[in-house]
């Protein structure tokens, strides 16, 4: 028969998915550890894009949250495994509670998840070997732009934007490949880490996920204590934390935030905070006294969270194999947490 929107859609998503994309209102999104950073960032592009209203919360605090349920509301859960207990909770609750329609992004297609959700969409990273979340969440936001693609043309996405986004997506493995030549410099940048006890990383609006993602991957193989902050609310706090023993990780993509992270870098700057900026090339920062520069390639802010997120993977994964902690393995943790 003939190839029309909805058999792709159904295709890809599961029977039914045509009509239940048409009918959403709302987005609620639930997930654990890296799974739910890959959320945040979607929260970011679905509201601005689609204009539907958008919330994001880790299921071990949803599932046992009393839910007001808004009608229209797509329940989406994100999970590498498919099997996290805390996720899989929360999908049964949505269900009991009357969420409308519940859609998984998955990476197992036999995982009880995908199969007790309504709809779902397979990231296909393959299995991650190590305990940290590496491929499966850049994998995860790629498929979120390709629901957030979906949800758009529902809600009328003009088709040069589409177009646009399509196309940063056909560019995205050479753009990783270029990143990732930037693997000798982060191993030498690494040597600045092994030693500490702590590090901080920023960023503002999309990157402000990324920032919590890279301090995770620190924490979870190299046992460093690292938080992620979203760099306007450094002078409510951690600002007391900085000095010469914190270095602070920041990723400044050329969007309409460079100016404000930037007075925010300087701030830390005035502070003694030694700095590791992942810039894009045009970003206008210049290496100085404390000031390390590592140049990204442009890149449209659409796919900016799936390349500025592969360098600090590598910044965790250098740290960890220089202080001889096991990258694959890490102490305390658990690839899939089923209890
Ligand atoms: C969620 C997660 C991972 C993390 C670790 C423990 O798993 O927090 O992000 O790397 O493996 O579990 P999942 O629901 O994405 O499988």
């Amino acid at each position: 028969g003939r190839l029309t929107e909805d058999t792709v859609l159904e295709a890809s998503f599961g029977p039914k998915a045509a009509s239940i994309f048409k009918q959403v209102r709302n987005i609620q999104i639930v997930a654990c550890g890296t799974s739910y950073h890959a959320g945040m960032i979607a929260k970011y592009g679905f509201e601005s894009v689609t204009r539907l209203p958008c919330n994001v919360e880790v299921a071990s605090e949803f599932r046992y949250r009393r839910q007001v349920v808004q009608p229209n509301t797509l329940f989406v859960t994100i999970s590498q495994s498919g099997e996290t207990a805390d996720t899989l909770a929360a999908l049964r609750l949505a269900k009991e509670v009357g969420y409308a329609h519940t859609l998984a992004i998955c990476n197992v297609p036999e995982s009880s998840l995908v199969r007790e959700s309504e709809l779902s969409l397979m990231t296909r990273a393959g299995p991650e070997i190590g305990v940290a979340s590496t491929k499966a969440f850049t994998t995860q936001l790629v498929a979120i732009l390709l629901l957030l693609i979906v949800l758009a043309r529902r809600n009328g996405l003009p088709r040069d934007m589409e177009a646009k986004v399509v196309e940063q997506l056909r560019q995205l493995p050479g753009m990783i490949e270029d990143v990732l030549k930037l693997d000798s410099k982060i191993e030498k940048l690494a040597e600045n880490f092994a030693d500490k006890h702590h590090a901080l990383f920023l960023g503002r609006g999309m990157m402000y996920p990324v920032a919590l993602e890279g301090a995770l991957k620190l924490k979870e193989i190299s046992y460093i204590h690292a938080e992620g902050y979203p760099a306007g609310e450094l002078k409510h706090g951690p600002l007391a934390l900085v000095d010469a023993d914190v270095p602070i990780v920041a990723v400044a993509p050329n969007d309409k935030l460079l100016d404000k992270l930037k007075s925010n870098l300087q701030e830390v700057r005035a502070r003694g905070g030694k700095l590791y900026v992942f810039a894009d090339q045009h970003a206008g920062m210049s290496a100085g006294e404390g000031v390390t520069i590592l140049e990204i390639a442009p890149v449209d802010i659409a796919i900016s969270p799936i390349i500025y997120s592969v360098p600090l993977q590598l910044l965790a994964y250098h740290v960890a194999l220089l202080k001889g902690t096991d990258v694959d393995q890490p102490r305390n943790l658990a690839k899939s947490v089923t209890v």
